[in-house]
């Protein structure tokens, strides 16, 4: 069986890619499963920069291809901001996710609703010697002021989709799984870990 190291530290993004990945008949391997332990300095411009500067140092370092994924939360109010900084946006030194949803919710305070959003996944999988290749997805939704639900992690308890009438932090996971950002832009991957195979 193929392997595929998942390079990320966020425990939440490992759960959910395990999941989504869990009939591919490829076996899913974490840093920690195989003693690589990495903190990369996301030095990047865009999400495809940042996923691919993960996914290459965990190749290097495990020699086994390996899949990142840089995500963020863009509001439309703030001109897609935290977009690319959503893990470090907070003035607070070791903010907490719930730390950076309040500081969100204060930066928006002054702007009209609805507080139009869209999360991003971008997914770059490389190879020991350097081949890569990246996938995409979006989800769209809306910020709402209170937070509701307890599942997911970072800002899936402000996060609602309209359509549902549920937050992401609402849904279930195997749902979330269905119609996240990162289920998109997962599913748009396995496409490309074929193309590795065919090399
Ligand atoms: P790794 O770099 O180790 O993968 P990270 O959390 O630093 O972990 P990112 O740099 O990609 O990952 O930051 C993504 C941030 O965007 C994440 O920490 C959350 O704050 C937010 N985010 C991404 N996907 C999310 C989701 O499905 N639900 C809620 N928040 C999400």
């Amino acid at each position: 069986m193929s392997k595929l190291l998942l390079a990320t530290n966020n425990p939440g993004k490992v759960e959910e890619i395990m999941e989504i990945t869990h009939d591919w008949g490829v076996e899913i391997l974490t840093p920690a499963q195989i003693g690589v332990h990495l903190e990369i300095k996301e030095t990047g411009h865009t999400y495809a920069e940042n996923a691919a500067l993960k996914a290459r140092a965990f190749a290097q370092a495990g020699r086994v291809l390996s899949m990142a994924d840089d995500s963020g939360l863009e509001v439309d109010a703030l001109d897609g901001k935290p977009g690319l900084y959503s893990a470090r946006f907070s003035p607070l030194p070791g903010a907490s996710d719930a730390d950076r949803r309040a500081y969100l919710l204060e930066q928006l305070r002054s702007h009209a609703r609805p507080w139009t959003a869209c999360f991003r996944c971008v997914i770059a999988i490389v190879s020991p010697d350097g081949e890569t290749r990246f996938a995409e997805g979006v989800c769209p939704g809306e910020i709402i002021s209170e937070e509701r639900g307890d599942n997911g992690f970072g800002y899936d308890p402000i996060f609602l989709l309209p359509d549902l009438g549920l937050t992401m932090a609402q849904l279930p996971m195997e749902v979330k799984n269905q119609l996240s950002h990162r289920a998109r832009a997962v599913r748009a991957a396995r496409q490309k870990l074929t193309e590795f195979r065919r090399n």
